[in-house]
């Protein structure tokens, strides 16, 4: 709300006598300032008579009422943001003259957005689907957006293709659905008619697409930029975000159950881990080459169907961004947030990547449209935090004209604040490469393998995650109605994995196997196998910042519930208690321990691992409850560990399970609190 002027000489007058509404509450106003008497009822001619045009107060709530919404964005509709800092570990002045990453220690507030890209604005969190990882560093030489993903490659080599891969994998026009899913035939369509987005696919089929949490998930900036130093020195660069909390997904069956139980479950969990303190952290890493390298690589570091692997061009951590605060108002705030590749500061700079060329008109022109007009660069969450000084002018809501006289350049006026000039020394410099030739429309051909490193990324991955690809391909080719495009998918499957490609065709009930698909050049290589592609190569044991579910009933064990409380605290991860009643129940020293959820509203899809803290009496009573019943086998199926006593095995037999209790079930009465926790760290057990 607006700061009000002070009516300082003016005792006693109105402004004054209003403020107060009652002992607790200030005087609601319009938005003109106007006192209003009466919140519930509009003006009337008389008692039940018709209402009055001149009711401004009614019209004014009203109209602003029916223009509350403006255009959801067109991908990445459903986002949730955060505030934050980035600290620089060390100036890395040798690279680039980024002001941002001069000097050792800095911290510069930043502003992150996570997102899904096909669903819309109220669509569930689980879908599977790529997260956009969008940050926004205020630096002190302008604001630098860096738009990524939390896959490092993309769909598509060139943006004259993107809106119809857009339009292909939202809803489809004709029936207004599926919504938030690939799992549809013109998705599948267009990508088997574009070979290109073979690599994208495997990563958006694998576990990477269903993230446990936006905070265990890896972010990258895709592209190939480039880093100029103050000496007009020039590196490639690519960025990587790189989570403290380690890499964690879901398993698709449990995605599927949480879009139900809690369709919010990543912003929730966002909003929890930072209120609570468990501040959410990642650390930006970077891959730096030169020219040579460049052209000594396999592929074209142009294009974004392609990564460095790692074990190639290691990532070097530069610094970390913490995020520790949430937004004061979701819409002023993240849904008002404008990211534009565009934004970039002195020190850095683009390459010819064409994606990346054609997302620098894009961003722009569609933050115009949503936001309204030019100006969206004034609302505070958009504005830079260093000094502006220009000559734009004007247009809708324009709040920050220039002041004075002069608003145009070179002009013959004395300097000041409103003056500004340009400097060659200090201000943003384009990178003076070459182009190679006249206009043309044109696929450069060392954009053409297609398949190695779709090849490279399947192969990479653990058996079980493997699985999970061809599972998912199952899954979303078992909704195309249309026999030729699944047959098609399969053809460019042969070309990435033989195995692969059988599993997927034998899933689907192929009658035949098709031919592989005619590559563009037939060039595949077989690449050596990267770790660091794999989710579960790489898991991060530990269980902190993850969650407990403890379902009890009455006369659960106090000092179990209490030992393994205080554990889980020291391991910094937090528990939710689900008892019958949202009452919560009695504990054995016959205090009451309140319910965070009840059995039916809180399944165990929503916990990473589970404890059955009941009695005898109280397990029967659960074994007469479905849900509960869910609980327990949903667990199971989801390669939970299960933490219980012999006092629960009248609900595990109701499972059917009792004759399953594998090395995943942890009997509490032969481990101890600190020893089922030092279990859990390995967040699954896998082998069942
Ligand atoms: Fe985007 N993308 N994109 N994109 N994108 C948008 O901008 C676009 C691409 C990404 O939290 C839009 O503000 C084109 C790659 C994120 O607000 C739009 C092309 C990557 C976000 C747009 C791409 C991204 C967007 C829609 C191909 C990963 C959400 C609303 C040439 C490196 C940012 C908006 C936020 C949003 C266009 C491809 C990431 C229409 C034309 C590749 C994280 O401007």
């Amino acid at each position: 709300m607006a700061e009000s002027f002070k009516y300082a000489n003016n005792k006693g007058h109105a402004g004054e006598l209003h403020q107060k509404a009652n002992k607790d509450h200030p005087v609601m106003t319009t938005a003109q300032g106007c006192p209003i008497s009466d919140n519930q009822n509009s003006l009337k001619a008389g008692q039940r008579g018709p209402g009055l045009l001149e009711d401004h107060v009614l019209r004014e709530k009203l109209f602003h009422f029916d223009h509350e919404r403006i255009p959801e964005r067109v991908v990445h509709a459903r986002g949730y943001g955060a505030h934050g800092y980035f600290e620089t570990y060390d100036a890395l002045d040798d690279l680039t003259s980024a002001d941002i990453f001069q000097r050792k220690g800095e911290k510069t507030p930043v502003f992150a957005r996570f997102s899904t890209v096909a669903g819309n604005q109220g669509s569930p969190d689980l879908a599977r689907d790529v997260r956009g990882f969008a940050v926004k560093f205020y630096t002190q030489e302008g604001n630098w957006d860096l738009v990524g993903n939390n896959i490092p490659v993309f769909f598509i080599q060139d943006a004259m293709k993107f809106p119809d891969l857009i339009h292909s994998a939202k809803a489809e026009p004709d029936r207004g659905f599926p919504q938030a899913q690939t799992a549809h035939d013109n998705f599948w369509d267009f990508v088997s008619l574009s070979p290109e987005s073979m690599h994208m696919v495997m990563w958006a089929m694998s576990d990477r697409a269903i993230p446990r949490s936006l905070r265990f998930m890896e972010g990258f900036g895709v592209h190939t930029f480039k880093f100029i130093n103050a000496q007009g020195e020039e590196k490639f660069v690519k960025f990587h975000w790189k989570p403290k909390g380690g890499m964690q997904s879901v398993v698709w069956n449990e995605a599927l159950k949480l879009n139900g139980a809690d369709p919010d479950f990543h912003r929730r969990d966002m909003w929890e881990s930072i209120n609570n303190g468990d501040y959410p952290e990642w650390e930006l890493g970077i891959q730096v080459f030169d020219q040579k390298f460049a052209e000594e690589f396999e592929f074209d570091v142009f294009d974004a169907t392609k990564l460095i692997p790692e074990e190639q061009v290691p990532v070097k951590v530069i610094g970390k961004m913490v995020l520790n605060r949430v937004v004061d108002n979701f819409f002023a705030e993240t849904e008002q947030v404008a990211f534009c590749t565009q934004n970039i500061v002195p020190g850095l700079d683009f390459t010819p990547d064409p994606l990346l060329q054609g997302r620098n008109f894009s961003y722009l022109d569609t933050q115009t449209k949503r936001l309204g007009g030019p100006n969206f660069t004034q609302i505070p969450i958009n504005a830079p935090k260093c000094p502006m000084r220009h000559f734009l002018q004007d247009g809708h809501m324009a709040m920050q004209n220039p002041k004075g006289r002069v608003n145009y350049e070179p002009n013959s006026f004395s300097g000041g604040e409103n003056n500004p000039r340009e400097c060659p020394v200090h201000g943003f410099k384009s990178s003076e490469s070459e182009t190679d030739g006249g206009k043309l429309r044109y696929r450069s051909e060392t954009f053409s393998d297609h398949y190695s490193q779709a090849r490279q990324f399947y192969l990479s991955q653990t058996d079980i995650e493997q699985t999970h690809i061809q599972d998912a391909l199952i899954f979303e080719l078992s909704k195309v109605e249309h026999l030729r495009i699944r047959e098609r998918v399969v053809s460019h499957l042969l070309n990435i994995d033989n195995k692969l490609a059988e599993q997927v065709a034998l899933g689907l009930g192929l009658q035949t196997m098709p031919d592989a698909a005619e590559a563009a050049l037939d060039t595949r290589q077989d690449l050596p196998v990267s770790d660091a592609l794999s989710i579960l190569k790489n898991a991060p044991n530990t269980f902190k910042g993850r969650k407990l579910g403890i379902l009890v009933s009455d006369g659960f064990d106090a000092e179990t519930f209490n030992l393994l409380t205080q554990s889980l605290k020291e391991e910094g991860a937090s528990h939710e208690v689900i008892a019958a009643q949202v009452g919560g129940a009695k504990n054995s020293n016959g205090e009451v321990v309140e319910a965070d959820q009840v059995i039916n509203g809180g399944p165990s899809v929503l916990y990473d691992a589970i404890v059955l803290l009941t009695t005898n009496e109280g397990a029967k009573k659960f074994a007469e409850i479905p849900e509960a019943k869910d609980f327990v086998s949903d667990a199971y199926a989801h390669m939970k560990y299960i933490g219980f006593s012999d006092k629960a095995t009248p609900l595990i037999e109701a499972t059917g399970l009792n004759g399953q209790l594998d090395d995943g079930w942890l009997d509490l009465n032969k481990i101890s609190a600190s020893e089922f926790v030092s279990k859990i760290r390995n967040l699954r057990y896998w082998s069942r």
